[in-house]
């Protein structure tokens, strides 16, 4: 496994964990943290052994947002030559599933971070929010996009416009984790979410993945014709014939992933 400067990378069974470890500037995603990140998680992707990921911080915050100091003094052309949103897109190109486990503050690219994953576990501290605006700034990696599709106009607005921070608690009400648990378990129970996830049909987790995500991608004809065309496909797979023989046999499936 390299040696990374900011994250910890760790397998749980069939999870791979990665986690952000810049305790001083609160996880804040600088370059190096960002590109670590990647390469961990795009390793994991890779691995047959691993069927789904996550990704946290700490207690205290699982990422304050991209690294101020690494752009508060960049021209418009630095920030266009650097292309850093590249790097972002590499998020949606990963094929399994990639839970944020969140606990504290979750703001500004760590929010964005956490949107862009599947699924968010939340600690009751966390703290979710999109404060670019008290920097003369707006959202650059899918903040206006992801929050007000999760949330809707009228919340996105507020928190986009008006730096309004949510808690845990509202945003589970508001719909943007999947469920909130105590700081002492949180990150316990993403984990068991993930394992749950990972001892799945692989390929039939994958293309659900892909599906869900067409939802927010096409026009509804399109979704409806690429999910019929996958759900056949999965007809050419042993996984298929396993899981359905195991339910007219009773007994659990063993899946192969092919
Ligand atoms: N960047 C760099 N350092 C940060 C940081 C950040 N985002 N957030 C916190 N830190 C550092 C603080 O400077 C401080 O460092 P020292 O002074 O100790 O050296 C340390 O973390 C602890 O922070 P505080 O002392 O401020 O702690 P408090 O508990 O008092 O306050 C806070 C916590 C989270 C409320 C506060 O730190 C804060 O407001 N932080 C900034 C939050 C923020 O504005 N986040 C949005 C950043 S802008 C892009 C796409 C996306 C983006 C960029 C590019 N491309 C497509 C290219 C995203 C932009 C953003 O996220």
């Amino acid at each position: 496994m390299p040696d990374y400067q900011h994250i910890l990378s760790e397998t749980h069974g069939r999870v791979g964990l990665v986690r952000f470890n810049r305790p001083k500037a609160l996880n804040a995603l600088n370059s190096v943290l960002m590109e670590e990140m990647f390469m961990a998680l795009e390793a994991f992707d890779r691995d047959a052994e691993i069927g789904c990921l996550v990704v946290t911080g700490s207690e205290r915050a699982f990422a304050a947002g991209a690294d101020i100091t690494e752009m508060a003094e960049a021209s418009a052309v630095d920030m266009l030559l650097r292309d850093n949103g590249a790097r972002w897109d590499r998020l949606r190109r990963l094929k399994k599933p990639l839970i944020a486990a969140v606990s504290g503050f979750c703001l500004g690219g760590g929010c964005e971070l956490a949107m862009g994953c599947d699924m968010i576990v939340a600690s009751e501290s966390a703290r979710f929010g999109q404060p670019e605006i008290n920097l003369g700034v707006i959202p650059g990696a899918g903040g206006t996009q992801r929050l007000t599709r999760a949330v809707g106009k009228p919340l996105a607005m507020e928190m986009i416009l008006n730096a309004r921070f949510l808690t845990a608690e509202e945003a589970a009400r508001f719909g943007l984790v999947n469920r909130v648990a105590p700081v002492e378990t949180y990150l316990e129970e993403a984990l068991a979410l993930a394992q749950a996830i990972a001892a799945r049909a692989p390929l039939a987790v994958r293309l659900a993945k892909e599906a869900v995500n067409n939802a927010f991608e096409t026009y509804l004809a399109d979704g409806l014709a690429d999910e019929r065309r996958a759900f056949y496909f999965l007809f050419s797979t042993e996984d298929q014939k396993e899981g359905m023989r195991a339910f007219v046999e009773k007994r659990p499936a063993r899946w192969t992933g092919s």
